[in-house]
């Protein structure tokens, strides 16, 4: 090995197995049934893809070539085949299930709609056509900036109807953020809405849209608003048009394009630790395959569950297992607008309650943030209609996963923790609910068809228990295509990190992970964040783990801070639960727990008490500004994916 990657220093062995009833029912029942699967995908992953394309999807036009990988890394999946992905979303089910829920939409102040899949399948060919009216033609890009309600469901299948290409920005984003995706992107029309309700609060979405435009970067000449807060707006004259004026002068008739499996679906953008966001892209074919199949088998789909993803549209999750994974199976997506909130700390609970929700997939920061608001809220919701649990974007620390696995799933429902990017389009290391058994905080096993591994710098898999970088050795048909506009930045954040072996190209993922004597993944964090004390290389996730399994942690993200003596010192950034408060005693016994837990190595040199971590909106944890902070340095680079700037304020201090 050319160079030590990361060491792994803590362990956990509880394994939970699926419950008999629960695999009997499951589209795969057992270890034996997923390792047979595992094992035929892994000798021919591109016949594994081109049959369950076959099956599972409709095309106008069959492909010449399942896989094109004559120029790696750029893959080109289902070479000429001819489909539409709002045709697989909705105008395939109408016949034999018209009348299903297709989204059941809940407003924040308790409002709600459900869209049949015949209403939605109207709306969106009624979109499509305002669309066109607007001049929006196949492969120009169109900005959608929302609040979760169903129009930007409405807009992203419309755009993958004609062939437009969306970029969601999330609608918290600032008007900067929202510019510099718009200009990267070249869009010229822009969605959106008066505003958005959250947290008992309207988030105006408009004014920021026009500020975003206001000084001429941007080549928007149309906007499109929704309707949704009916609060005062300025309107452009001849560039800004309500949604509702444009609808009433189209009809919806509004046959699916024939499109190129490769050709552009969209554009995502997300922020690298260093320099401009970067614009990821999906085409349509393989997209559609890899986020159909994963929300099949991971879910556990049946036809009558009722599929909760709590993401927001604006992030990928939100896209694959909101959006096109639930419908492109015909399966019944709740979308909701709001969030728990001091009013209503169990509104989470209580959208399961009203709405019967079978399958609830959520994040680690959203249960860490449940835990801390206290077990009353769950236990007086009937949560009975679960069946299914699961989690996605941070390790789940072992301390929430048990509180998830009791305090929401009754220990009943197993938990699928699901490992994946932006980039990669779907999951791909997760359980499969009714075959694989859990350990928390463990990913478990690669999805079929995905040959995952755990490498050193040489592309070499390392040893049981030993880390290193999570890597993906074949092209799978989800994979992100490029960097809009940036090939050269594709290959070289991805491809080049670790050196071709034999020709062969290997993803790398940018998280180090380690793999146990089963095999299991266990994702230890970024590879950017890995803490350098003597020579050895520490991920985030173990130490924070530790801390986290005192009972007077509610939340915990360690940096390293430069140490003549070791290189780095660990810094350890803590927040309480509520009974808790901090002391020197606290700090001292918090070092214990963690040299207790995993040895003297880990023992962080400084411990600092805070109200809240500095996180992305999507909740991940923005170590690099803690980082600055621990070294204390000035923090520099972008900060506009900070959820709230006055976290950063506060820890100044
Ligand atoms: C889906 C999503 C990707 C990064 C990824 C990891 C981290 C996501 C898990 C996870 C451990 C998980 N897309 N990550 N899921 N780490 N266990 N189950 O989050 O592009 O926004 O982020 O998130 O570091 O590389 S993302």
């Amino acid at each position: 090995m050319s160079q030590p990657t990361i060491e792994s220093i803590l362990q956990e062995n509880r394994t939970f197995a699926p419950s008999a009833e629960f695999s009997a029912q499951a589209a795969v029942k057992s270890f034996d049934e997923y390792k047979a699967l595992y094992d035929r995908a892994a000798a021919d992953p591109v016949a594994f893809w081109e049959a369950l394309a076959k099956t599972e999807l409709h095309w106008f036009k069959p492909w010449t070539q399942a896989l094109d990988w004559s120029n790696p890394p750029f893959a080109k999946w289902f070479v000429n085949g001819k489909t539409n992905l709002s045709y697989n979303c909705l105008d395939r089910h109408l016949e034999s299930q018209g009348d299903k829920p297709a989204i059941i939409w809940e407003g924040e102040p308790g409002d709600s709609v459900t869209l049949t899949y015949r209403e939605l399948h109207q709306q969106v060919c009624q979109f499509a056509n305002v669309l066109k009216k607007m001049g929006v033609q196949k492969g120009d890009r169109v900005g959608i900036y929302m609040p979760m309600i169903p129009e930007a469901a409405v807009a992203m299948l419309a755009c993958a109807r004609i062939g437009a290409v969306h970029g969601v920005v999330f609608g918290g984003f600032s008007a900067e953020a929202l510019r510099d995706r718009l200009v990267d992107a070249a869009a010229k029309v822009v969605i959106t809405a008066d505003g958005g309700w959250r947290k008992d609060a309207i988030v105006p979405l408009k004014p920021a849209v026009d500020a975003a435009i206001a000084n001429g970067q941007t080549q928007v000449t149309t906007v499109i608003v929704a309707k949704r807060t009916a609060q005062e707006v300025t309107m452009v004259e001849g560039r800004d048009h309500w949604w509702h004026d444009l609808a009433a002068t189209v009809n919806s008739d509004c046959p699916a394009a024939e499109l190129d499996a490769e050709d552009n679906l969209f554009v995502l953008y997300t922020s690298g630790s260093t320099g401009k966001p970067k614009g990821v892209v999906h085409t349509t074919g393989g997209y559609n395959l890899y986020a159909h199949m994963t929300c099949k088998w991971i879910f556990d789909l049946q036809a009558n569950d009722v599929f909760w993803c709590t993401a927001d549209v604006g992030w990928i999750t939100g896209h694959s297992y909101v959006v096109y994974g639930p419908l492109s199976n015909g399966a019944t997506s709740v979308m909701y607008e709001g969030a728990p909130r001091p009013s209503n700390p169990g509104a989470f609970w209580d959208v399961i309650d009203k709405h019967k929700v079978s399958i609830f997939y959520t994040a680690p920061t959203a249960i860490r943030a449940f835990i801390k608001m206290g077990d009353d809220h769950p236990k007086s919701r009937d949560l009975s209609s679960l069946r299914l649990l699961g989690t996605v974007g941070e390790p789940i620390n072992p301390e929430a996963w048990m509180w998830y696995h009791t305090v929401i799933g009754k220990e009943r429902c197993p938990i699928v923790d699901t490992w994946w990017q932006t980039e990669t389009g779907g999951i791909m290391i997760t359980p499969l609910p009714g075959a694989i058994p859990t350990k928390p905080g463990s990913a478990t096993l690669p999805f079929p068809g995905i040959l995952a591994d755990v490498v050193d710098m040489d592309g070499n898999s390392v040893p049981a228990n030993e880390g290193g970088y999570l890597a993906v050795r074949h092209p799978w048909p989800g994979m992100m295509r490029t960097v809009y506009g940036d090939d050269d930045r594709f290959r070289k954040t991805y491809w080049e990190h670790i050196a071709p072996v034999d020709g062969k190209y290997l993803y790398f993922a940018g998280d180090g992970a380690r793999r146990d004597e089963d095999g299991y993944f266990w994702v230890m964090g970024r590879v950017d964040d890995v803490i350098n004390v003597a020579g050895h290389r520490l991920g985030t996730m173990e130490i924070e783990s530790a801390l986290v399994s005192h009972p007077a942690v509610a939340e915990a993200a360690v940096v390293g801070k430069p140490d003549d003596l070791k290189g780095e010192e660990i810094v350890a950034f803590v927040t309480l639960e509520g009974t808790y408060t901090a002391s020197d005693e606290l700090m001292k016994e918090l070092k214990k727990h963690v040299v207790g837990e995993i040895g003297a190595i880990a023992r962080p040199g400084e411990i600092r008490f805070a109200d809240a971590l500095p996180k992305t909106r999507s909740g991940k944890i923005m170590r690099r500004l803690l980082r600055a902070l621990a070294a204390g340095q000035e923090v520099s680079g972008d900060t506009s994916t900070l959820e709230d700037m006055s976290v950063l304020e506060k820890l100044r201090g």
